[in-house]
């Protein structure tokens, strides 16, 4: 167990990240509705406003606390308990990013702020929208910083070792996610501020949009990652063996830093204004960035076969069925592994030239995003949940929720095929993403979209429904485990956190050598980004000014 200053904040982080859940998962159940003309919203209350909260409080927030709660519980476990400057700096950037959240969501709420989470300019919010927004990144910085404090501590008093691969792993998150901040940074305080609050005129749109995409790219990556982690360091111990390759882990995740930056121009895709040369020079680098990720899934097989085999699995695929499918926490991060296989794919799409037109801002790309970070990230996160809280709460996780657990992932699973296919193929018959309700004006070309069998506007609808009730369960699971499951006092029933061994023995040395990847990340980011930024600056067209369109 690990010390209890350490598991509070870490429970702090979880709870917030529920939250925001629990009413980022409402926003969606109503928006699947106004988008079918089933539901008609008050006048006060405005899709777009929904749309923006739930964009913002499960991609963004969800996310970023869930995932600082997973990397504090996951520190403080494999390097030993924070000092007590590491608790300070950590409760500062914890309630930093809260200050955020709260400003910017109280602007969503009250209709200052309808700009959705890529807050494209010429949109303009409230500038308090983009103080909070600003305050959530600083927030997670200063975090941030408190664990590379703490892994510095360690590495100072074990000079010449390599680090624990969660350590590892967390440090290399943490690296992109500084560099990949930098843009979002530099836009938001140099651009949207100042003509939010009416200090100048104009904005420079395309410049501002590359800068978000800049970041908006590896931001998906910073939800991957954490997923991934528990992929590597969790899944084997689960199945009771140990890390497939400690090295090939660790290069994956070094390969991750270079390559999930230098490539935002894959969704500006159809923009003018940056010339065809870059687009193909960042698409060329979005594709490198399959190298780890194959490596990650080839990793996972490896893993799941030893597994079954040791379990006395015979012939080509008999280990398979020898795998503990009756433990929750083992199947929910399986099914997400097996929407990624779909999600993965669909990324290969979206970021190819060609296809890309077909697909641009169209519901394809939402039903893309709920089987990559809704389906993967989510519901690995999910069978997180499941053992994290009780072990951080050290109360039992009885069979009853067990039970439960199953379930809500079994639930998610129907509702999210429900919804993503049907998204995925009205995209494909044109119906745009981000609208209230899409009939053009009782268009017989838009309405026949609605008359498929997945297409028609009951399934997304249902799906939506499955969905919402099944995170309602979670909500359920994690009020109980949190608060009020019986505590553990045997010792028997306490929730151990599942940490695989890792053999770094033969782990060469320059893998932690972060200079080595900080120093080639950069040089592919200039290589990628300097000329034409700089050309966005210097050939500036005429900026615009604001709009607000709600
Ligand atoms: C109850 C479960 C959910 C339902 C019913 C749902 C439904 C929807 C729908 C219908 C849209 C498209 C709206 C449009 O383009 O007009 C949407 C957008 C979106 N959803 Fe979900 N969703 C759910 C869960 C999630 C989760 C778990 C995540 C991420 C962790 C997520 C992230 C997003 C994002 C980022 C958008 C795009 C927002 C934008 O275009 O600005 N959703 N969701
Ligand atoms: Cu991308």
């Amino acid at each position: 167990m690990i010390a209890a200053q350490d598991r509070k904040l870490a429970l702090w982080n979880i709870g917030v990240a529920y939250i925001a859940f629990l009413i980022g998962t409402l926003c969606g159940l109503l928006q699947v509705f106004i988008r079918n003309d089933a539901l008609q919203l008050p006048s006060w209350l405005d899709y777009y406003q929904i749309l923006t909260a739930h964009g913002v409080l499960l991609a963004l927030i969800f996310t970023t606390y869930f995932i600082f709660g997973f990397f504090v519980t996951g520190m403080s476990k494999s390097l030993g308990s924070f000092g007590p400057k590491v608790l300070l700096y950590s409760w500062i950037g914890f309630w930093v990013t809260t200050i955020g959240t709260v400003m910017a969501t109280v602007m969503i709420i009250s209709g200052e702020a309808s700009v959705l989470y890529t807050f494209y300019a010429p949109l303009k919010a409230s500038g308090w929208y983009y103080v909070g927004l600003a305050l959530v990144i600083v927030g997670t910085w200063i975090s941030s910083f408190a664990l590379v404090g703490h892994y510095v501590v360690w590495r100072k008093a074990h000079k010449g070792e390599l680090s624990p691969l969660f350590a590892f792993m967390t440090i290399t998150t943490i690296i992109m996610w500084i560099i990949a901040c930098l843009g979002v940074v530099a836009t938001v305080l140099f651009q949207y501020i100042p003509w939010a609050f009416g200090w100048v005129e104009t904005i420079n749109v395309e410049l501002s949009r590359s800068l978000f995409w800049y970041f908006g790219h590896p931001l998906v990556y910073f939800w991957l990652l954490p997923a991934y982690m528990a992929w590597y360091v969790i899944v084997p111990k689960l199945l009771g063996v140990k890390v497939f390759s400690d090295s090939l882990a660790r290069l994956a995740f070094v390969l991750f830093i270079l390559f999930s930056i230098p490539v935002g121009f894959h969704h500006q895709l159809t923009e003018p204004g940056i010339s065809n040369f870059w687009k193909f020079l960042q698409v060329v680098l979005t594709f490198m960035v399959i190298i780890p990720s194959l490596l990650t899934a080839f990793s996972m097989f490896g893993t799941f076969e030893r597994a079954g085999r040791k379990n006395g699995g015979q012939g080509l695929f008999g280990w398979f069925t020898k795998l503990p499918w009756k433990d929750v926490r083992f199947t929910s991060i399986f099914v997400a592994m097996a929407f990624f296989i779909p999600g993965g794919a669909g990324g290969i799409i979206n970021a190819s030239f060609q296809l890309n037109e077909v697909v641009h801002n169209t519901m394809w790309i939402v039903g893309h995003f709920h089987i990559t970070v809704g389906t993967p990230v989510a519901m690995t996160f999910m069978g997180l949940t499941f053992w994290l809280v009780p072990y951080l709460t050290g109360r039992k996780f009885s069979k009853v929720m067990q039970k439960l657990g199953f379930i809500q992932i079994i639930t998610w699973t129907i509702g999210m095929l429900l919804m993503s296919t049907s998204q995925h193929i009205l995209g494909l018959l044109g119906a745009p993403r981000r609208t209230a309700y899409t009939g053009y004006n009782n268009h017989p070309s838009a309405l026949e979209w609605f008359d498929g069998i997945l297409t028609n506007h009951v399934t997304m609808a249902v799906g939506g429904s499955i969905l919402f009730l099944s995170a309602m369960l979670l909500i359920y699971i994690v009020v109980m485990t949190m608060f009020l499951s019986p505590k553990a006092e045997l010792e028997a029933d306490f929730v151990e956190f599942p940490l695989a061994d890792s053999d770094k023995e033969h782990t060469p040395k320059f893998l932690e050598n972060w200079w080595i990847w900080i120093g080639i990340a950069f040089a592919l980011i200039i290589i990628a980004y300097a000329i034409p930024l700089y050309g966005m600056i210097h050939h500036a067209p005429p900026g615009s000014e604001g709009f607000k369109t709600w």
